[in-house]
């Protein structure tokens, strides 16, 4: 079957506050199986549910995979929550869903995950460095929030025209 396709920035379907998984279906597992497909083809070290068009809260993440199979090892993570925060980090942040731009995002440095698995056994996890700062770009994910909507309002609107063009330029040719 094909590939989910990720919504792009700015498809107001980014902005919702997904709903709280309640009982873990067969639709969520083919939903999470879909997700970690997506994220290694695109590729990217995270994926949440809102980027391919679900609204609900979960995301998958494998912030240390390489091309062969043997070194993924992806996470699902449901109803997730962060319960510590230590410290503060920056790190130059990308996003599936904001096409052709990164920028430096500050966020908590050290923190605790806590969630369930796709059998409905908790999870926690502490985090820090790349990790951490990919959890909570997948949380923002959940709340209808991405990276561009926490750096300065100057770099989010420049950013913003640039896109604009870009999807003109991209209908134009589409006419043409
Ligand atoms: O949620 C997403 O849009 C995925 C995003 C996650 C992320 C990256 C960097 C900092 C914070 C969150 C990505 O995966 S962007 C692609 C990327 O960073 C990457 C892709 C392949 C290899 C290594 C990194
Ligand atoms: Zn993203």
């Amino acid at each position: 079957m094909a590939l989910r396709e990720v919504l792009q920035f700015p498809d107001p379907r980014l902005k919702l506050v997904a709903r709280p998984i309640d009982e873990i279906t067969e639709e969520i597992r083919q939903l999470a199986a879909d997700m970690i497909e997506v994220m290694y083809d695109e590729p990217g070290i995270g994926l949440a549910a809102p980027q391919v068009g679900a609204s609900v809260r979960m995301f998958v993440i494998d912030t240390e995979w390489s091309d062969e199979e043997v070194g993924r090892n992806p996470r699902v993570v449901i109803n997730p929550v962060i319960s510590e925060r230590e410290g503060r980090i920056t790190w130059e942040e990308g996003c599936l869903s904001v096409p052709d731009y990164s920028a430096t995002v500050e966020r908590d440095a050290k923190i605790l995950l806590r969630g369930l698995d796709l059998d409905g056994n908790p999870i926690e996890e502490r985090a820090e460095g790349l990790r951490a700062v990919c959890i909570q770009h997948e949380v923002d994910h959940l709340d209808g929030i991405l990276f561009i909507d926490r750096i300065s309002r100057l770099k989010r609107s420049l950013y913003v025209k640039k896109r604009r063009k870009q999807l003109a330029e991209e209908s134009t040719a589409r006419q043409a």
